[in-house]
């Protein structure tokens, strides 16, 4: 059977790598496919946020080079709350330079992302250097990439053949290259029939995901949790403002994590039981 009819736990044993074990055996656990995107500017915010979405969600999504009060112990406030709710931490760094200079983003600075982040993304644009700088640091770690296949944005150049040049740089570096970002299944893409291996078993991150707005005037364009994880195969659905929204009030963040916690879920049994 192909991923797509699955479940979690099935595929948590087939990846060597420890950041897609970590993501896929937490799924499981917790029986949530939701990750929230907290993306905003305080951290007082930012914790807060991730405190009342942190018992629905199987991932935190960060954007830590937006916090205007960054302060290197915010990242031990993230790592508590990762252990006490249990999620896999994200920074959406997007890298997208040479080898030598991603491998000194992703492991100094101010943020030091792979001292904490397990999993991160990179877009392929610069070739299969940018996995190689990344994994110099990533992979001794036990860190996860992501590459960037498609993105959600209107008129995203993310298509065709970079999309399939994307899948082929993942297949070529297994070991480190845990999924995509993307907006459906990439299983078999840029492969001739016979080459495709048949153990082939990306993770599929999906952002664009909202319930009460179909987009934000900003290119951003929303789907549902169902025609993500149901009609499109993808098997983590990030979801940011449809879950924060604009006052950040803890009671009805946890109230819209939790109803996209279960409409995920239930687009993934109907999914892995058809
Ligand atoms: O194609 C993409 C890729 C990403 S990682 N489209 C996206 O929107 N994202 C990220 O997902 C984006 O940077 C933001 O952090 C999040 C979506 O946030 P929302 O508030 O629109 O749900």
């Amino acid at each position: 059977t192909s991923p797509y009819h699955q479940t979690y736990a099935e595929r948590a044993l087939n990846h060597e790598n420890p950041a897609a074990k970590l993501l896929l055996e937490t799924m499981e656990r917790k029986k949530s496919n939701l990750a929230v995107s907290v993306d905003v500017t305080r951290s007082e915010d930012f914790l807060a946020i991730v405190d009342a979405a942190g018992p629905y969600v199987c991932l935190v999504k960060t954007h830590v080079d937006v916090l205007e009060d960054f302060d290197y112990s915010l990242v031990e406030r993230l790592q508590e709350l990762s252990k006490r709710h249990d999620f896999v931490i994200f920074e959406d760094r997007k890298f997208a330079d040479i080898g030598n200079t991603v491998a000194l983003q992703y492991s100094s600075g101010v943020y030091k992302i792979a001292n904490w982040s397990h999993i991160t993304n990179a877009h392929p644009v610069p070739g299969s250097s940018i996995v190689k700088g990344l994994s110099s640091v990533g992979l001794p770690l036990g860190r996860g990439l992501l590459l960037l296949a498609e993105m959600s944005t209107k008129g995203s150049l993310a298509t065709g053949s970079y999309t399939e040049e994307a899948v082929r740089m993942a297949r070529a570096h297994r070991d480190f290259v845990i999924g995509f970002i993307a907006q459906r299944r990439m299983d078999g893409i840029g492969a001739a029939p016979d080459e495709a291996p048949e153990d082939e078993d990306f993770l599929i991150l999906t952002p664009g995901v909202g319930l009460e707005s179909k987009g934000d005037g900003m290119g951003q364009q929303y789907r549902t949790p169902r025609e993500v994880v149901l009609d499109s195969g993808c098997d983590v659905i990030i979801v940011g403002r449809g879950i924060y929204g604009s006052e950040f009030q803890p009671d009805t963040i946890a109230a819209r994590a939790e109803r996209y916690m279960a409409e995920g879920w239930a687009a993934y049994v109907e999914r892995t039981s058809s």
